[in-house]
């Protein structure tokens, strides 16, 4: 079976990933429609060798299309996929504008992938930062039960898009030219303040709430409880996060603490991950062995190491979590949930349901 595939918003860093990973995938395509803003028209690109054509995105673009892989901000998303659903197609949508609906499943196919079959057109693709911690929690969860989640992450430029990672170039190249930097995007467009991030650490991704967290905490908290408990407002299981932008390119890190109901030794752990899809377990210290987000960039699994038992409280862990934000936390789960609604013959409009 093949399939009429819309990627909007193709020419960014993510979008420019689906492109390739959809290449990569096993989905037979029939028509490719390639979208974005009519700044971009015009511009072509390669897949499966032959050219495309970029067509501004608008209501009109989705006639016939089965799948839309979506990643052009969340204001595309909201304008444009209720017309896409209504042209019968199914949205997979990198953007955070549909994640908290409840008839919107939130997947990553690894974790939650039953959530599928509830979808009314549009499935939701987490935020990066919680993609990597679920995929590597969700084990865990399930042999264990986790019980608390505190999360403090390393998140690279390109998180906040490619410029952002241009700009972590040019203020590098500033520095070493004993220029003055010109930070204008970090830590969040349109905010009064702008700060470097090269050589610095900015405790600041996205927006703060009225409580004090960042608004990519408040993300991490709500989507982990959605994907692991069914529920973005659940109270069983806690969840806590300190979000922080380092001046690495590619690859998130986390360093995770969890507690568990059950007390299982790190070694049973260890091996249940490393028997886990879609995770990599690296975590031999005695030879220095641990994820970084220099090796896990361009790769589309979820590293794990430096796991150990908390030293004061029984039935606590630690561990250390790295992925590519790009393609694990973005562009690659979307695919890959096009793959499996594929394989659970779910590439349907709501209505036949
Ligand atoms: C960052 N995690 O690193 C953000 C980017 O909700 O999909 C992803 C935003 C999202 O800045």
């Amino acid at each position: 079976q093949s399939f009429n595939v819309a990627i909007l918003g193709v020419t960014g860093a993510v979008g420019t990933r689906m492109l390739q990973q959809l290449e990569k995938s096993d989905i037979a395509v029939d028509r490719l429609v390639l979208l974005a803003s009519a700044r971009s028209a015009g511009q072509t690109r390669i897949f499966r060798g032959q050219s495309y054509t970029i067509e501004e995105a608008t209501t009109d673009s989705f006639k016939g299309i089965d799948i839309v892989l979506s990643s052009a901000g969340g204001s595309v998303s909201k304008a444009l996929l209720p017309a896409a659903v209504k042209a019968g197609a199914v949205c997979v949508d990198n953007t955070s504008a549909f994640r908290m609906e409840p008839d919107v499943p939130l997947v990553v196919p690894e974790v939650n992938p039953e959530m599928l079959s509830q979808h009314h057109g549009i499935v939701a693709n987490p935020n990066c930062s919680t993609i990597q911690m679920v995929v590597a929690l969700a084990p865990i969860d399930r042999q264990y039960k986790l019980h608390q989640v505190l999360v403090s992450t390393y998140q690279a430029a390109s998180g906040a898009g490619q410029r952002a990672m241009n700009e972590l170039f040019d203020e590098a190249q500033q520095r070493h030219e004993g220029e003055e930097e010109t930070a204008a995007i970090l830590p969040v467009k349109g905010a009064e303040h702008h700060y470097p991030l090269a050589f610095n650490l900015l405790p600041q991704i996205d927006v703060f709430e009225d409580d004090g967290f960042t608004h990519e905490e408040w993300k991490m908290i709500h989507e982990t409880k959605k994907i692991l408990r069914g529920d973005m407002n659940d109270t069983e299981l806690k969840v806590s996060a300190t979000c922080v932008r380092v001046p690495v390119p590619i690859g998130h890190g986390e360093s995770v603490y969890f507690e568990t109901h059950q007390t299982p030794a790190v070694s049973d752990m260890q091996d249940l991950l490393a028997h886990s899809k879609g995770v990599v377990l690296q975590d031999d210290p005695a030879h220095q062995v641990y994820p970084q987000p220099i090796n896990a960039a361009g790769h589309g699994e979820t590293f794990v190491g430096r796991m150990r038992a908390d030293r004061e409280n029984s039935g606590a862990y630690h561990m250390w979590v790295v992925a590519d934000n790009l393609l694990k936390g973005a562009a690659l789960n979307a695919v890959q949930i096009a793959q499996e609604l594929i394989k659970r013959d779910l590439v349907r409009v709501p209505e036949e349901l």
